[in-house]
């Protein structure tokens, strides 16, 4: 095999250049290649400098994350980049795209570092539940300080150059297009200098009222979480003892994380959601439908949260209401929530106006016929959405893709009130949809693979995970949450308190409980709107005006700064019907609220699998994550249940009667 490492000679300076597409991860082949290519360098008489550079379109992303949890092939990271930094001849890395994780150590053991403009350097370890284990935590505190470096490892968001040069982390900026000829002109300039900087060589002073700033300000996003202290605490030993026994003190706390299962979890998500992008009987490179410019009928919340998305990606949006109003304080919001992001500086005023000029809002149905693809963002009705689908299907332009956004119904039913329903698919939103980061793609049984594929290459653009779910009542988020809430309920009925089950969720990560997530939704969310008819907690609830965070008392009272406080009339609403319906009240367990409400989630799932309305398990855990808030440490309910034991929770299961899905009960889940 011919190794992704190559080098050439420009003088006296030695150019080391890695081509291992797509990323440049650092696999065996990759560090065996530098290894042999620093050491030629220095063995090599004539060369004064080395210039390390990747082809393609990244420096080295890191490590290979598909390597971990294999025995390690020599050389390791550790003992690579300790190499690079040990030449007796200086190194230059000159780096364009993104400099992570092992990419940014081996960047930092480098002795000096060029970048382009557009480059970014960061050590995103800690999203995948791990820290720099390569010298990265005890290197960059000694070149950026301990508030940097706490930064850049605690929470893993890489940097742009243009900070890193501030920090000190990059020398110098070069040209976008000559990037190779600057770093040897670079190399030219240093190579006499002496002594060669090397960073385990700086020094660092203890900073304890940064790093406690650091923490109390990021205690919540933390949470949970194994791997940011283990960061901050390396980062602290790099100021206390030699950088010799810091490196150590970080191995340890890397393979500790490496073997724990939070890690597992969060490694599992990264390739879910790229895998989550696959289609599993469409080719990948099927032609797709231009979509130059986008629909949306309906201003209220959510369809001015779908068009946003559009809008940020230089796509323009044709926005349909039925009234003036309507269409008015639709478009006024979305210029708001641009404003608001602007005013907190991740927004350009041009890039607002921009975005706004994008927008066409408009009382004129018929505008929507130059779209390519139209999203119906209206209630949920069915004779509604299929009246608005019929008046589609006459005006539209042949190819357009017909797209609704409901959270339940049968798309299936709405593409047959067209006469083309290969063109009719669910695009199916989380609220607030500017924002939530998950998007189910409904493949209806006659949608066009050409159609699904270019939905999810769409989501792409639009900075969405897209996942694909099939026509099923709630699709896959949606119809998980059902059980959760069918047994939250019958739970309050047996003696469990709404904060007793709100605290469980929350414990075990989730952003808040279900009926948490009722007050903030509202209580009174398809609730029938008949005051005399009370059938249920809910219904009593909502009969009473406790629609929630919005009304300031639901399932919970709420102070003008939504803060909630257990409600003493819920509890007595709570107490009466269990009193009517004569169920005895006893003791609930913390253990069988994870057991009554988690594992039928997990069940439901298997189901789904079973049904063929997902494509796989993991496609499960990305919609629990990226659209309920799932903790990405807990890996999604499906990796989750085979951490926890399939017979754990069959077995659980079983003792409170619930039918058991037969994958899960042979644990064959795939
Ligand atoms: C580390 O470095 C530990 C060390 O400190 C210590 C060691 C001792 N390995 O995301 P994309 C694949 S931990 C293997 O779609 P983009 C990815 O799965 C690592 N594979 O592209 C996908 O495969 P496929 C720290 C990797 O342009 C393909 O490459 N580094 C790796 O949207 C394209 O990826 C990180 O955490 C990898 N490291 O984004 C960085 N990275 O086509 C992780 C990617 O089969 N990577 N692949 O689905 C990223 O954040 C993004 O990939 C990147 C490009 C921003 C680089």
């Amino acid at each position: 095999m011919t190794s992704p490492i190559r080098t050439e000679r420009h003088g006296d300076v030695l150019v080391i250049i890695s081509d291992n597409p797509p990323v440049n991860a650092l696999g065996a082949a990759v560090r065996q290649g530098l290894e042999a290519a620093v050491k030629d360098g220095v063995q090599d008489a004539s060369i004064e400098a080395m210039v390390i550079r990747c082809d393609g379109r990244t420096f080295f992303a890191g490590a290979d994350i598909t390597e971990f949890g294999k025995p390690m092939q020599e050389p390791g990271l550790p003992t690579l980049v300790d190499m690079i930094e040990a030449s007796s001849k200086p190194i230059v890395a000159a780096i364009h795209g993104t400099a992570l994780g092992g990419g940014c150590e081996v960047a930092l053991a480098c002795h000096y570092r060029v970048a382009v403009a557009s480059a970014k350097l960061g050590t995103p370890e800690v999203k995948l539940g791990l820290l720099p284990g390569a010298g990265g935590t005890q290197r960059l505190p000694r070149i950026a300080g301990v508030r940097m470096a706490l930064e850049m490892t605690a929470k893993g968001d890489p940097i742009p150059a243009k900070k890193a040069v501030e920090a000190g982390l990059i020398d110098k900026i070069v040209g976008e297009d000559s990037l190779e000829a600057d770093a040897i002109a670079f190399a030219g300039e240093i190579k006499a200098k002496r002594p060669i900087p090397r960073a385990s060589e700086r020094e660092v002073q203890p900073d304890p009222e940064a790093v406690e700033a650091f923490k109390k300000e990021n205690g919540r996003r933390f949470r949970g979480f194994e791997a940011p202290a283990a960061n901050i605490a390396c980062v602290v030993k790099a100021t206390e003892v030699p950088y010799t026994e810091g490196v150590q003190f970080e191995r340890q706390e890397f393979m500790k994380l490496m073997m724990g299962t939070q890690s597992a979890a969060q490694r599992h998500i990264f390739f879910a959601e790229r895998q989550a992008a696959k289609i599993d009987d469409v080719p990948a490179d099927i032609q797709l439908r231009p979509i130059k410019r986008v629909g949306v009928i309906g201003a209220g919340t959510m369809g001015g949260g779908i068009s946003m998305n559009f809008l940020s990606a230089g796509i323009p949006v044709t926005i349909v209401e039925m009234a003036q109003e309507a269409l008015d304080r639709g478009a006024g919001t979305i210029r708001k929530n641009y404003e608001a992001t602007a005013a907190k500086g991740r927004m350009k005023p041009e890039q607002v106006e921009a975005a706004m000029g994008a927008l066409t809002p408009t009382l004129d149905f018929d505008a929507l016929a130059e779209c390519d693809l139209i999203i119906e963002a209206v209630y949920e009705s069915m004779e509604v959405k299929k009246e608005i689908f019929t008046r589609l299907d006459a005006i539209c332009k042949p190819g357009a893709i017909l797209a609704s956004n409901t959270s339940y119904l049968d798309i299936d039913e709405i593409a047959a009130s067209t006469k083309r329903p290969q063109d009719v698919v669910g695009m199916h939103f989380f609220s607030p949809a500017n924002v939530m980061k998950l998007l189910e793609v409904v493949r209806g049984a006659k949608t066009a693979p050409d159609v699904l594929a270019t939905v999810m290459d769409l989501a792409k653009k639009i900075k969405k995970v897209a996942v694909v779910a099939g026509v099923t009542y709630g699709f896959i988020g949606n119809r998980m949450l059902m059980p959760r809430q069918v047994e939250a309920n019958k739970l309050l009925m047996e003696g469990a308190t709404p904060e007793q089950i709100d605290r469980v969720h929350v414990a075990f990560g989730m952003p808040m409980g279900p009926f948490q997530m009722s007050d903030l939704a509202g209580v009174d969310i398809g609730w029938h709107r008949d005051p005399t008819r009370i059938e249920n907690i809910r219904d009593a609830l909502a009969a009473e005006g406790r629609w929630g965070q919005k009304k300031q008392a639901g399932f919970y009272d709420y102070d003008e700064k939504r803060q909630p406080t257990p409600s003493p009339r819920v509890a007595e609403i709570i107490e009466d019907f269990r009193k009517k319906s004569g169920s005895t009240v006893r003791e609930i367990s913390d253990e069988e609220i994870v057991e009554r409400t988690l594992y039928p989630m997990v069940n439901e799932g298997a189901l789904i699998l079973e049904e063929g309305k997902a494509q796989r398990a993991s496609d499960v855990d990305v919609v629990w994550i990226y659209g309920y808030g799932w903790p990405v440490y807990r890996g999604g309910p499906m990796f989750w249940a085979k951490t926890e034991g399939y017979e754990k929770v069959v077995a659980g299961l079983d003792k409170h009667g619930f039918k058991v899905a037969q994958s899960l009960r042979n644990g064959a889940i795939k």
